[in-house]
């Protein structure tokens, strides 16, 4: 018989576990007895101190309204936050500070683009191709935007592996797409989408191309320039910051032709009682007061993850999630959902036969793991899939092969409650 080698570790691979010693969020028990095992990264991620700091120093020293006030305490926000914008520009490989727009978040920054780019250049019978893998923040506004103008939206289909059909794309462009709007890495299958080329085939045929990079820019190294992206839209939330701050990119040649989204304060260079002229970039298109001290912390989230070295991050998850991936497939009828591990980023979705996703989710929260359960907002994708929901692991640095045990661990003994009676494991032992 043929001997399965069981699943190792590299541990070479992996980032130190005292790292954990920065995110006192992780240092906790659950339900009086069960240690914090965190797999909801895909979710939201936690912070560490250093991120945290910040932010109390700028609530305990330096915060005031940015860009109006004449005095000391504004000019030191302003100050930083300029300097966060500057590196997130350099973060993602943007040539200048202008093209980065600070939102509130990955659907923010989607939605701006379909309203000003959308409104503004899409016609009756054009088209916009997604794919049938996207979050619903890079669905919905397109299906809006289509309603809205009488546009068309078509989809690249998935394999039942979870990968992009890359040969229909080629089809699918026509002289009438406007834009291909697609995730670097999906929420769910964890696929890593081919986003140079897919940007290099769209731009060949005379289209703009959005990348969803709320899954990818907290994990891989990302550079703007060399995938070609008009757009790239993602969340402070998801790499260590906090919530309501995330990043537009967007060319400067487009950002400028744009005409403003919200309008309000800040956005504007004069205003008449029956008009306004818009502010210069990235202003234009942040109206209001800002998130200040999100955006600030977001920059210190950047040094952090630049201190460990994204290329780390991406092999230390990249190693656990092969783990899991391998181990989770000792579980007697485990489905995972999508790509095979070299294909993917660092999560995992899966099936079982019995009990439902939210019963699995419910049983391993009460051992003390944090999972999620349901649609993750994917509804086409399951439809594709023919399931209703499915159970998410999702990995961040500091993610042990420790934890992905318990998970696998737990997951089994949850099988084995489920299984019907009388019906035997397969294949034995
Ligand atoms: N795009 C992708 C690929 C995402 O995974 C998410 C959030 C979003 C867009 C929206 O980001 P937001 O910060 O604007 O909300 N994904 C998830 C998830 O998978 N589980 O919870 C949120």
């Amino acid at each position: 018989m043929l001997e399965l080698k069981s699943p190792t570790i590299d541990r070479s691979k992996l980032l130190p576990a005292s790292l954990r010693d920065d995110f006192p969020i992780l240092q906790q028990i659950v339900h009086d007895e069960h240690p914090l095992v965190f797999l909801d990264n895909a979710a939201s991620t936690q912070r560490p101190r250093q991120v945290i700091e910040v932010l109390r120093r700028v609530y305990e020293r330096d915060y005031a309204n940015v860009h109006r006030g004449i005095h000391t305490l504004s000019e030191r926000s302003t100050e930083q936050y300029e300097e966060a914008r500057e590196k997130v520009r350099a973060f993602i490989g943007a040539e200048k500070p202008t093209e980065i727009v600070f939102t509130s978040g990955t659907t923010a920054g989607i939605n701006l683009v379909a309203r000003s780019w959308g409104d503004a250049n899409v016609k009756a019978g054009d088209e916009i191709i997604v794919t049938t893998m996207e979050h619903h923040s890079n669905l919905v506004p397109w299906q809006q935007l289509a309603e809205r103008s009488g546009a068309v939206l078509k989809h690249i289909p998935i394999t039942d592996d979870g990968l992009l059909v890359l040969d229909t794309l080629d089809t699918l462009l026509t002289e009438r797409t406007k834009i291909v709007a697609v995730a670097s890495v999906s929420n769910v299958l964890g696929t890593i989408n081919p986003v140079t080329e897919i940007t290099r085939r769209a731009h060949a045929a005379g289209a703009v191309v959005l990348i969803d990079a709320a899954q990818s820019v907290p994990h891989l190294a990302t550079n703007v320039r060399e995938i070609g992206a008009d757009f790239l839209a993602f969340s402070g939330h998801k790499m260590l910051a906090p919530t309501g701050i995330g990043v537009l990119f967007g060319r400067e040649e487009l950002l400028d032709a744009m005409p403003a989204f919200l309008g309000g304060g800040s956005m504007i260079n004069r205003v008449w009682e029956d008009r306004f002229t818009p502010a210069e970039l990235p202003a234009k298109f942040e109206a209001g007061t800002p998130p200040i001290a999100p955006a600030i912390a977001l920059g210190a989230a950047i040094d952090y993850l630049k201190l460990i070295g994204l290329e780390n991050v991406q092999r230390h998850e990249h190693e656990l999630c092969r783990y899991a991936y391998e181990r989770l497939l000792e579980v007697d009828g485990l489905r995972i959902l999508g790509a095979p591990p070299d294909r993917r980023a660092g999560l995992v979705s899966f099936t079982l036969p019995e009990p439902h996703a939210h019963d699995i989710a419910q049983l391993l929260d009460e051992r003390g793991i944090a999972v999620r359960a349901g649609h993750h907002c994917t509804w086409p994708l399951h439809d594709r899939l023919k399931i209703a929901a499915s159970t998410r692991a999702s990995f961040y640095l500091y993610n042990t092969p420790a934890e992905v045990d318990l998970l696998v661990e737990v997951v089994g003994e949850i099988r084995e409650r489920f299984r019907p009676k009388g019906r035997k494991r397969r294949g034995g032992s």
